[in-house]
């Protein structure tokens, strides 16, 4: 790894330490958010809160990485010979992406076996994107990182092609309260999610791997990614949550007064 300035260190460990406590103040809200919600929406919260949880603790394993990768040496930071450790952040995504699939999959409220068979789909397509994505993020030249992220961007444009063309009558359905967030979060979905595969190719664009600039980039971009991708988007599902609830609100008093139960 190549040796940093005392600004170049200091970015990624602020970055890294700010996306710890967004991903622990998500966990703590929507932890407490949950209750406000529709029970048939709650597992979509329970999702968000378990990424962010998840995305804490591989942030801290990361902090902690990052940490021992350098020492100040003469005012520079130079490497110490423990590799900062890629692995915690793909193994993060490898569990949190699925459940950030599912979570949208969830507040949509489709037909059960209809929502079975596009969260299976999603998933496996998530699943193969991040584990062939990881070859490349370690790879020693950049033709081996460009092969390996070409072939983890085809289960990316499939999960892409089924937000668009399968969720969108789905977004039909929903009362006209949610329709804006639901369009608006998978904007906010194609933005953050597009963000990653460019942060992965700054190496292959400028044809060098192992630059200072290059290191720094690449894992503050991630951070700021991550924090949009987990933290803004479980706010927006419970936007969505509460939304819905909203627009049924009437309909469930009416049916509670005349049947009598809830
Ligand atoms: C919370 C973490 C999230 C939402 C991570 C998302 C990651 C991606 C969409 C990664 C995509 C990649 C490609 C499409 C090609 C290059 C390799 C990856 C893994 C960076």
């Amino acid at each position: 790894m190549p040796e940093l300035t005392t600004a170049q260190f200091d970015l990624v460990f602020n970055a890294m330490s700010f996306t710890i406590v967004a991903m622990l103040a998500s966990f703590a809200f929507f932890m407490m958010v949950r209750e406000d919600i529709d029970q048939s929406l709650r597992i979509a919260l329970t999702l968000s809160s378990i990424v962010v949880g998840v995305a804490a603790y591989f942030y801290f394993r990361m902090f902690e990485s990052w940490k021992s990768a350098y020492a100040l040496v003469n005012g520079v930071y130079a490497f110490t010979g423990r590799t900062f450790n890629n692995a915690y952040r793909y193994a993060d995504w490898l569990l949190t992406v699925p459940l950030l699939v599912s979570a949208l999959v969830s507040i949509l409220g489709m037909p059960r076996e209809y929502a079975r068979g596009v969260n299976f789909r999603l998933m496996v397509a998530a699943i193969l994107m991040i584990v062939l994505g990881y070859p490349g993020e370690i790879a020693n030249t950049t033709l081996s990182r460009a092969i390996w992220g070409a072939l983890s961007t085809i289960p990316f444009v499939y999960i892409l092609f089924v937000l668009f063309s399968e969720l969108g009558p789905a977004i039909g359905r929903q009362p006209a309260e949610a329709q804006v967030l639901v369009r608006n979060i998978r904007i906010l979905l194609m933005g953050t999610w597009g963000f990653y595969p460019l942060v992965y190719l700054l190496p292959i664009a400028v044809q060098d791997l192992n630059t200072a600039p290059l290191v720094v980039a690449i894992q503050t971009g991630y951070c700021i990614a991550d924090v949009l991708a987990k933290c803004g988007y479980g706010v927006m599902i419970y936007a969505i949550g509460r939304a819905k609830m909203d627009a049924e609100k009437p309909t469930r008093q009416r049916t509670t007064s005349s049947s009598g139960q809830d």
